[in-house]
């Protein structure tokens, strides 16, 4: 059996069509702003995000950090939220390069903050205190159930940022994850947004690249940081050509992979001594949780990689698992028996051996 690899959307490879937009792709000098292909993606992408223009970067983190760096100086404070990926995943590279200081507050389930807890984080004007700058949101929110967040929740958070004078940063890196599941377009997501970043290597499956969108003059200053972060690249319209090919082709399809989504976190939740919640899954992350404590994620999650099911163990007893695309309906049953049956398989070799 070819493996079913669910630890992530990253894992996605570039489609066929996408590869003949790499090897045809017109190019120029990006870091001279002379790449066609590059500035084609750039305008494409300030369209579909609403937003006056846009910059490609390669990664997610790179974006984000673009971001942090054009929105905060040094010693200003960001409030985000304690499940968020900058603030777990991204090497604390906002204090290390940008000398933010991280606020953080906590997710709610959804993936929200509730607003009356960021007007109670917004520092005091007071020689004591750094300024706060900055309020970031991540939508799709990865650690909470790759949940959506609403254009309704954004403009209530709006409103309290615009009291005082908070900018908004969205590391929408799944952004369109969130679009599809809320039936809605992304520019909508994102309206009340100072700036927003998602990915095309997700579940997008372009090969690598992310954008970072925003008005003209955020755009040049994050132009500026991508520089001096070493992100500027030349030739880039290979990359960029993949990129055109997800956002054009790719979006529409990610429905199917919320399908799938849904239906293995059933089949989870369906197995003994495990347990999924499906109906928190409305986008492409399923999280799941060994109940029978005799065994652990990690063994799990190695027993499934001997049998050719990838998932991540995050934490001692939960796990993660991504749909994306080629995978179907049927490699999702298919890894559902697998789990089955290496779960099983587990329990049955802890329980011989304590009652040994
Ligand atoms: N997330 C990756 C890992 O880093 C955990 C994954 O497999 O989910 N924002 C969000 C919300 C993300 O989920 C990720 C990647 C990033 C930013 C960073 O993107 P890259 O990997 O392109 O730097």
């Amino acid at each position: 059996m070819l493996p079913i690899d669910l630890r992530s959307d990253t894992v996605t490879p570039p489609t066929e069509r996408m590869r003949k937009a790499m090897a045809e792709a017109e190019v120029g000098d990006d870091v001279y702003g002379e790449d066609p292909t590059v500035r084609r993606l750039e305008d494409l992408a300030a369209e579909r995000t609403g937003k006056p223009a846009a910059l490609l970067v390669a990664s997610g983190t790179m974006a984000n950090l673009v971001c942090q760096l054009v929105h905060c100086g040094r010693g200003d404070e960001m409030i985000l939220g304690d499940q968020s990926h900058i603030f777990y995943y991204e090497q604390g590279g906002s204090a290390a390069i940008g000398g933010i200081h991280p606020r953080t507050v906590p997710n709610q389930p959804d993936g929200t903050i509730d607003p009356v807890v960021i007007e109670a984080a917004v520092r005091a004007d007071d020689v004591h205190f750094p300024h706060s700058r900055l309020l970031v949101l991540e939508n799709t929110h990865n650690r909470c159930n790759g949940s959506p967040l609403s254009a309704v929740y954004m403009n209530r958070v709006a409103e309290t940022a615009g009291r005082y004078g908070l900018k908004i940063h969205v590391d929408g890196a799944r952004l369109f994850n969130a679009a599809v599941a809320l039936g809605c377009p992304a520019a909508d997501l994102v309206a009340r947004a100072d700036s927003v970043s998602f990915c095309l290597s997700k579940g997008l499956s372009a090969p690598v690249g992310s954008m970072v969108c925003g008005s003209r003059e955020f755009v040049t200053e994050a132009r500026r940081a991508r520089k001096v972060l070493g992100g500027g690249m030349r030739q880039a319209g290979i990359i960029a050509a993949a990129g055109i090919v997800a956002l054009t082709e790719m979006v529409d399809r990610l429905g199917e992979d919320h399908v799938n989504a849904r239906r293995l976190a059933e089949g989870l939740d369906g197995i003994e001594g495990l347990s999924a919640d499906p109906a928190a899954v409305h986008t492409n992350i399923v999280f799941f949780e060994i109940t029978d404590r005799r065994t652990t994620a990690a063994a799990l999650a190695a027993a499934l990689a001997e049998a050719n099911v990838l998932v991540l163990a995050l934490d001692p007893y939960r796990l993660r698992a991504v749909t994306h695309y080629p995978l179907t309906g049927e490699d999702i049953e298919r890894a559902l028996a697998v789990v089955r049956r290496c779960f099983e398989g587990l329990r049955l070799r802890v329980t011989k051996v304590t009652s040994d």
